[in-house]
């Protein structure tokens, strides 16, 4: 098809309407914090693929969320999932795992609740006032307590939310030979393991936080406070750059409404925009 060239075989007109257009793409991504190099070269591979009349910002946007994996909790009749929350202190992992708890026990799934953060003063009342909230028991366990699916409280539920302190030190190793344990035992129970990002985390403390606890097998990750910031691109990069699936999104504190399955759409808006529609 000659459609995209002109009959003297000269620059395909297309392609010039296409550079007028990504302009406006390559100036969102500024706004979001993208830096120079990673705009240019994604705004390259996603024109490549382009469309006859797609419009850039839908061909970006359509592209960029397929870079994006999914993280995906498998719902599997006779095994319990645990799922634990994993990251720096502050960034929101005891309340994503409320809200996610919220969404098991509307679903009807038998939810546990349990805690390694069991010697900060009220984090261990907290947790709990949050599990009665929820109508779901609650386990808090000692550094030096071995996990087991009996420790976690794991017997006929469907999941168990397992926070955490959020000291790689101290979490990594308990989570690590919890892996080997369910591994072991073949115990009827899977672990599944989220790192939870702040959107306003810098990039180093995203590199840090990722490399203390880069012993344990991570099923994906999970970004709070994207209301918090309109730059989230740090923690997109290091995200996409890492190729780890994303789960869950937090834009807020409520615990019914701000907490959103992560979507492709919903990331190529938080790529554009900085923000979820
Ligand atoms: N604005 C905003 N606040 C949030 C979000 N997620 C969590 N928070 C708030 O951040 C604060 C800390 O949240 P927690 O869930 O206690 O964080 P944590 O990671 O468990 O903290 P530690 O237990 O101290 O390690 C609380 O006030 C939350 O309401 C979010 O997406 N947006
Ligand atoms: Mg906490």
């Amino acid at each position: 098809m000659q459609a995209s060239t002109t009959s003297s075989g000269a620059e395909p007109a297309k392609q010039e309407v296409d550079i007028t257009a990504y302009d406006e793409v390559r100036q969102r991504l500024a706004q979001t914090g993208f830096d120079a190099e990673w705009i240019e070269s994604n705004l390259r591979r996603a024109a490549h693929a382009a469309r006859h009349g797609e419009h850039p910002m839908d061909r970006f946007g359509v592209f960029i969320g397929s870079e994006f994996r999914i993280a995906h909790l498998p719902n599997t009749p006779g095994v319990t999932r645990l799922v634990a929350f994993i990251g720096n202190t502050g960034v929101g992992k005891t309340t994503g795992l409320v809200k996610l708890g919220a969404r098991f026990v509307q679903a009807k799934r038998k939810v546990g609740m349990a805690t390694l953060d069991s010697q900060r003063v009220g984090a261990v009342d907290q947790y709990r006032g949050y599990a009665e909230m929820l109508g779901a028991p609650m386990r808090a366990l000692h550094a030096d307590e071995t996990l087991t699916t009996q420790t976690l409280g794991a017997h006929g539920k469907d999941v168990v939310l397992l926070d955490t302190k959020g000291c790689a030190e101290s979490d990594a190793p308990q989570l690590k030979a919890l892996h080997r344990t369910l591994y072991d035992q073949t115990a009827g129970a899977e672990l599944d393991t989220f790192l939870v990002f702040s959107a306003s985390a810098s990039r180093s403390a995203l590199r840090e936080v990722t490399e203390a606890f880069s012993d344990l097998r991570l099923a994906g990750c999970v970004i709070t406070k994207i209301d918090e910031t309109r730059q989230p691109a740090a923690v997109l990069e290091h995200i996409l750059e890492l190729g780890l699936p994303v789960a869950f999104v937090s834009d807020g504190q409520d615990l019914g409404l701000n907490f959103r399955r992560a979507t492709p759409e919903l990331l190529a808006d938080l790529v554009l925009l900085g923000r979820v529609e």
